[in-house]
């Protein structure tokens, strides 16, 4: 077999001091259970299951399904050891959404959290489900040999088409990305991460959880909730959220008495980095978290497709608005204002779908982010937007309007609707359905209607009963008349 070895499996499991503690839980107790060694031993236990069903799976998808926890490492590190490729499953998506996810990666096996298993019993076809807690045989394998060709993890993200598509990303490019983020974050084995990001995308699973891994650092998984990361920034050196997580921080601290405040802050002094991404966080923000602790958030730039393309400079200056500077390694144009990249740590293309893979790249070979920025004297880039208005960006979630049209189309009262994001406080942009009804609907009863067929935070949060929807001569729809606003590109 030709090609180099997978670096990210090499940083992985080779990690020098078995006894070197991982991950830990919400309460934070060390254990046994959470060291590189641990977890190492239960992943190769699981990839000699797996390779029960194929010997080299040699990057057939196996999906998981398992909550935020040390036993979601164990099993992504052990798909990756297996020579297959990962497919994070999340709690958070509804029935219609596992069951796209699994007909389109058509995985070889699904391995999944024992509570969960509902879930996926009727999707999972003649497929075997492996139960992640179970004790598991000592089998004696030698490790598959994977390359850094080879596909190691697949990411769903919302497009302008359709249904969700898959991302497929390589061991290689993985890697690059992480090492690129490790030069320019200084990431350390002494780093403890305070992880409170969901694992079915790029920001929880690769930046934060395998940055902190590779690292040889301690990731604490909990899911968020303000007034604990609070608390838990005394024992933390490292944060990353999302905008919306550090608008609900500054609620909460702004709602606490002054000695919570006081403790607080002193808490947060501990903190190296914090880190912003996957939505604009607002430079009043910026300036109102760095006013509460004295820590200046570093805003970076990415997407599932390219991995992490832009950063401010852990060193030098900060610019709040701004999302920085290329990151090592990467190339990014602007071209017509869209930004356009170039990078070693770029997606292999989309599962199945060669057509929009090729449509997703320019004559150059440079991938179209559809994101629309401009750059000042000093090479920082500002973002200004994106091409399309049918992504909506929710909490840092990427919603597709489309796909959200589609199930709304489905209720009864609806005769025509378009989903627009409307600029929000809390989420950056919240899911507006304006529709033409065919009989009175309300808000709450057109949430309901959806929460059974779409994960919750796709769920309209607004409704604008309009007369008619605007429509060109040639009757095509036009969205940014419902905005209200002149440009397309913002
Ligand atoms: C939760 N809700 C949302 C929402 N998150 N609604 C709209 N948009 C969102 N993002 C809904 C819930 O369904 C629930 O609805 C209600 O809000 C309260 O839920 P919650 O669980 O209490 O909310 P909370 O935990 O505070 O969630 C906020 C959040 C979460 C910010 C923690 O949204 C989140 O984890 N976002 C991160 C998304 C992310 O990782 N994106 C990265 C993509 S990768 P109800 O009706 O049930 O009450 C990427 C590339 C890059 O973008 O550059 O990083
Ligand atoms: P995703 O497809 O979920 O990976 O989301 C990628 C998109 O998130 C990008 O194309 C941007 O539109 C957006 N994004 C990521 N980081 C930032 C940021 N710092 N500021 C504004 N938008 C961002």
């Amino acid at each position: 077999m030709s090609g180099s070895a997978s670096p990210l499996l090499a940083r992985l499991v080779g990690h020098p001091i078995a006894t070197d503690v991982a991950v830990v839980g919400p309460d934070g107790a060390a254990g046994g259970a959470g060291t590189y060694g641990a977890i190492g031993a239960r992943a190769r236990a699981l990839a000699a299951q797996l390779r029960g069903v194929r010997a080299t799976l040699d990057g057939a998808r196996v999906a998981f399904l398992v909550p935020p926890s040390r036993s979601y490492v164990d099993t992504l590190v052990g798909v990756l050891l297996s020579g297959g490729c990962a497919v994070p499953l999340s709690p958070l998506h509804g029935p219609h959404e596992l069951e796209h996810l699994i007909a389109d990666s058509s995985p070889e096996a699904i391995v999944v959290a024992r509570e969960l298993a509902p879930r996926v019993e009727g999707l999972r076809g003649a497929r075997p489900l492996f139960f992640i807690d179970d004790p598991r045989p000592t089998v004696t394998l030698h490790d598959a040999r994977v390359t850094a060709e080879a596909p190691a993890m697949i990411l769903y993200t919302s497009g302008t088409t359709g249904k969700p598509k898959g991302v497929v990303l390589s061991h290689g490019a993985i890697a690059a990305t992480l090492a690129s983020l490790e030069e320019a974050w200084q990431w350390r084995r002494s780093d403890r991460l305070l992880h409170t990001l969901p694992l079915h995308h790029t920001h929880g699973v690769i930046v934060a959880l395998l940055g902190a891994l590779w690292a040889g650092a301690c990731a604490q998984l909990l899911p968020f909730e303000a007034a604990r990361v609070w608390q838990l920034f005394a024992d933390s050196t490292v944060f990353m959220g999302v905008p919306t997580m550090y608008v609900k921080l500054m609620e909460a601290f702004e709602a606490a008495d002054e000695s919570t405040r006081a403790r607080w802050s002193l808490g947060a002094k501990k903190l190296r980095l914090a880190t912003s991404g996957s939505a604009a966080l607002s430079a009043r923000l910026h300036q109102a978290f760095r006013e509460a602790t004295g820590v200046t958030i570093l805003e970076r730039y990415g997407m599932t497709e390219i991995g992490m393309a832009l950063s401010n400079p852990f060193e030098g200056e900060r610019v709040p608005g701004s999302v920085g500077l290329e990151l090592p390694g990467v190339h990014v144009d602007l071209v017509d204002d869209e930004l356009r990249v170039r990078s070693p740590q770029m997606f292999s293309g989309y599962h199945g779908d060669r057509a929009a893979t090729e449509a997703a790249f320019d004559e150059q070979g440079r991938f179209r982010t559809g994101d629309v920025g401009e750059r000042d004297e000093r090479g920082y880039v500002r973002l200004l937007g994106r091409a399309s208005s049918d992504i909506i960006k929710s909490g840092g979630y990427k919603l597709s309007a489309l796909e959200i049209e589609e199930v709304l189309r489905e209720h009864p009262a609806i005769v025509e609707v378009a989903v627009i994001g409307v600029p929000d406080e809390t989420w950056g942009e919240r899911v507006c359905a304006c529709a033409v009804v065919r009989e009175p609907l309300e808000l709450e009863a057109l949430r309901v209607f959806c929460k059974e067929r779409m994960a919750s935070y796709k769920v309209p949060r607004e409704l604008r009963v309009v007369e008619s929807l605007p429509r060109n001569a040639m009757g095509k729809l036009q969205k940014k008349l419902l905005h209200g606003l002149d440009s397309p590109a913002r």
